[in-house]
C-alpha cells in the first residue's frame, strides 16, 4: 500500500472517539493551549461542550454531573494554571465520593522535567496525585482507549473519587493509522461490579438489628448515589425503624415521611440503642460517632463499598461491606423471613419532639419580621417550591445552608446538590449548570452572598447556555452577617463584612438574565416563582437582615475564638 493512501488520525481526535465511545455526553471546560482542538472536534462529534469562565466551576459541574448520572463527569483543562484551578474541584469530588475525570493538556515533558521554563510548564500528574483517587497520563495515542478506560473504572469502582487524567501537547498532534486506531477502542466491561457482602455479615447486622429496642437509621450521600432508591424506602418502611437523611440524602425518602426522624435529630442521636448507617461517614457530621451527641453505649451496623471505613472513628459491631444495592437486597430477604418486633414507644417519643420542634419551627417560619430574616424569607422559597417538587435546590452559604437544608423538604433522590463533606463555598455555578445540563431538570439555588461570590461569573455562563436555573442570592452584607465593626477603628470593613446594600440582581442584567429585588417574603415568592415558571436565567437579590446570622451557622463550635483581649462581641 502506498504511503498516501494510508489514513490517518491524530491524538486529539481518537481522544474524542474514545470518549464518544464510552458514552461521553458532555464536557465541561475552559479551552486554551493544547486543548482548544479537541474540544471543537468534540462539539463536532456531537458531544455537548459547556465552556466556563474558571476551571474550578468547570470541575465541580463535572462532579456532581458524576454524582447525578453515576457516570464519570469530565472536565477539560489548559496546562498549569488551568489545571490548577480545577484540582480544588477534582480534591472535593474525591472527598465527596463523586466520580469525575479531570482531562487537562500538559506541556513539553522534556522541558518540564528538567526545568527548563516551558510555556505553562508543570509536573501536573505528580501534583494531581494526592488530591485524586489516582493519576494517569497518556503519552501515546495508542495508549488512548487503555488510558481512558482506566480512568472511568478507577473512578467508578469502588468509592468513587476524582481521576486525574494528563495528555501531553505531543500525544495531541502525533498521528497514527486511523484503522488501527478505530480498532484499540474498547468500553470497559462492568467498570462497577456489584459488590456483595458475606452472608455472616447480613446475618451479623440483622441479628443485632433484632436485639434493638431504639433503632436508627442514618443515611448518607453514598445510598442516594448507588441509585438502590426503591430498597432503601422498602428496608425503612418493612423495618419500620426512624431514620435521619444526611443533607445531600434528603428526599431519598420524602421529607414528610412519617419515620424520617429529622426534625427529632438530636432526641434521636442521643437515645438511639442501636444505629445503622446506609452509605454514610461517621466524619465531622455526625462528631465522629462519639461524644455528648451520642447515646455512648449505642452499637453501630456500617453498610459501606468500602471496607476501610469500617471502624474508622469507632467500632463498628456490624460492617456490612459491599455496595447498598446488594446488602439492602440481602438484609430485606432475612427481613421478610424475620420480621422485627415494632419499636412503637420509640416511635411515640420521637413523635412528640417532632411535634413540639415543628411547632417552634413553624413560629420561626410565620414570623413577620421586617427586614426578612432567614427563616420567613426560606418560608417564601418552601412555599413555591412545594409545587415544583422534583425541581433541583443547590445550596451554600453558612446560615443560608444551615437553615435552609432545616426548611427546604426534598421529595426526590438526589435533587439536594450542597457544599458536601468539606463545607466548600464556591460549588453553587457550577453545580447549577451541570444539574441543568445532566439532570435536565430546572434548578434553584439558594445561596449565601459571600458563597454566591465564588462561582458568581457563572452567571454569564448560565445565560450564554439559556439554562432554566433560579438564583437566590441571600443578601446580608457578609460572611454570616454584616454588622462586624473593623477593631481597628480605620474605615477599612471587618473581615467577615461584604458591600452594604450590594445589588446582586444588577449582575444578571448584564447577561440578559432576570433580575429580582427581594424586600419582603411577599416580594421573594414571587420572584422565584417567576423565575422557576419562566425556565430563564434568573437572579433574585434577597435582601436578609444583616445582624440576624450566627457565626459558622450551625458549626461555630469549631470556629476557635481568642479568649484574650477579645473585645469582639
Ligand atoms: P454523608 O456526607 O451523606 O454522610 P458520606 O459521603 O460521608 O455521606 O459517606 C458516603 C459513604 O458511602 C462513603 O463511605 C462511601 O464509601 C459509601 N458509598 C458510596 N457509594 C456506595 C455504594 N454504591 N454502595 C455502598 N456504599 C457506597
Ligand atoms: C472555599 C469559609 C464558610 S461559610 C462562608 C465562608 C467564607 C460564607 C458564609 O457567608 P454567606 O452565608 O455565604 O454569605 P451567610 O448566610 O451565613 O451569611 N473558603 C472556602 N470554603 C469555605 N467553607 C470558606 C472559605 C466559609
Ligand atoms: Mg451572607
Amino acid at each position: 500500500m502506498a504511503t498516501e493512501d494510508i489514513k490517518l488520525t491524530d491524538g486529539m481526535h481518537l481522544m474524542v472517539d474514545a470518549l464518544k465511545k464510552n458514552g461521553v455526553e458532555t464536557i465541561f471546560g475552559v479551552v486554551g493551549i493544547p486543548v482548544t482542538d479537541l474540544a471543537r472536534h468534540a462539539q463536532e462529534s456531537g458531544i455537548r461542550y459547556i465552556g466556563f469562565r474558571h476551571e474550578q466551576s468547570a470541575g465541580n459541574a463535572a462532579a456532581i454531573s458524576g454524582y447525578i448520572t453515576k457516570k464519570p463527569g469530565i472536565c477539560l483543562t489548559v496546562s498549569a494554571p488551568g489545571f490548577l484551578n480545577g484540582l480544588t474541584a477534582l480534591a472535593c469530588a474525591t472527598i465527596n465520593g463523586f466520580p469525575m475525570i479531570q482531562i487537562s493538556g500538559s506541556s513539553d515533558r522534556n522541558i518540564i522535567d528538567l526545568a527548563q521554563g516551558d510555556y505553562e510548564g508543570l509536573d501536573q500528574m505528580n501534583i494531581a496525585k494526592p488530591f485524586a483517587k489516582a493519576a494517569y497520563r497518556i503519552n501515546r495515542p495508542e495508549d488512548i482507549a487503555v488510558g481512558v478506560a482506566r480512568a472511568i473504572r478507577t473512578a467508578l469502582s469502588g468509592r468513587p473519587g476524582g481521576v486525574y487524567l494528563d495528555i501531553t501537547t505531543a500525544m495531541l498532534s502525533t498521528t497514527m493509522d486511523a484503522d488501527a486506531a478505530q480498532k484499540s477502542l474498547f468500553t470497559p466491561v462492568e467498570p462497577a461490579p456489584a459488590q456483595i457482602p458475606s452472608a455472616t455479615s447480613v446475618e451479623r447486622a440483622m441479628h443485632i438489628l433484632a436485639e434493638a429496642k431504639k433503632p436508627l437509621i442514618i443515611i448518607g450521600k453514598g445510598a442516594a448515589y448507588s441509585q438502590a432508591d426503591e430498597l432503601v424506602k422498602e428496608f425503612v418502611e418493612k423495618s419500620g425503624i426512624p431514620y435521619l437523611p444526611m443533607s445531600m440524602a434528603k428526599g431519598l425518602l420524602p421529607d414528610d415521611h412519617k419515620l424520617c426522624a429529622a426534625s427529632a435529630r438530636g432526641f434521636v442521636l442521643g437515645g438511639a440503642d442501636t444505629v445503622m448507617l446506609i452509605g454514610a461517614r461517621l466524619n465531622w457530621l455526625l462528631t465522629h460517632g462519639k461524644g455528648k451527641k451520642w447515646n455512648p453505649d449505642a452499637r453501630f451496623i456500617q453498610l459501606d463499598i468500602d471496607a476501610v471505613e469500617i471502624d474508622s472513628n469507632r467500632p463498628i459491631a456490624a460492617p456490612v461491606v459491599g455496595d447498598i444495592g446488594s446488602s439492602l437486597g440481602l438484609m430485606l430477604e432475612k427481613l421478610k423471613n424475620a420480621p422485627l418486633q415494632p419499636c412503637k414507644e420509640w416511635l411515640e417519643s420521637i413523635d412528640k419532639i417532632k411535634e413540639g420542634n415543628s411547632a417552634k419551627m413553624a413560629a420561626k417560619l410565620n414570623s413577620t419580621s421586617s427586614p426578612m430574616n432567614y427563616f420567613n424569607a426560606l418560608k417564601a422559597i418552601s412555599d413555591v417550591l412545594e409545587n415544583h417538587k422534583d425541581i433541583y435546590v443547590v445550596n451554600e452559604g453558612a446560615n443560608t445552608l444551615d437553615d435552609a437544608r432545616n426548611v427546604i423538604n426534598m421529595y426526590h433522590p438526589r435533587r439536594r446538590l450542597d457544599c458536601g463533606t468539606w463545607g466548600v463555598m464556591g460549588i453553587g455555578m457550577g453545580y447549577s449548570i451541570a444539574a441543568a445540563v445532566s439532570g435536565k431538570r430546572p434548578v434553584v439555588a439558594i445561596e449565601g452572598d459571600s458563597a454566591f461570590g465564588f462561582s458568581g461569573m457563572e452567571i454569564e455562563t448560565i445565560c450564554r447556555y439559556k439554562l432554566p436555573v433560579t438564583i437566590v442570592v441571600f443578601n446580608n452584607n457578609g460572611i454570616y452577617r454584616g454588622t462586624d465593626k473593623n477593631l481597628s477603628g480605620s474605615s477599612d470593613p471587618s473581615p467577615t463584612t461584604l458591600t452594604i446594600g450590594a445589588r446582586y440582581d444588577k449582575m444578571i442584567e448584564a447577561f440578559g438574565g432576570t433580575a429580582f429585588n427581594a424586600t419582603t417574603p411577599e416580594e421573594l415568592h414571587e420572584a422565584v416563582n417567576k423565575g422557576i415558571l419562566s425556565g430563564k436565567p434568573t437572579l433574585v437579590n434577597c435582601v436578609i437582615d444583616p445582624a440576624v446570622g450566627a457565626e459558622s451557622g450551625h458549626i461555630g463550635n469549631l470556629n476557635p475564638k481568642s479568649t484574650i483581649n477579645n473585645n469582639h462581641a
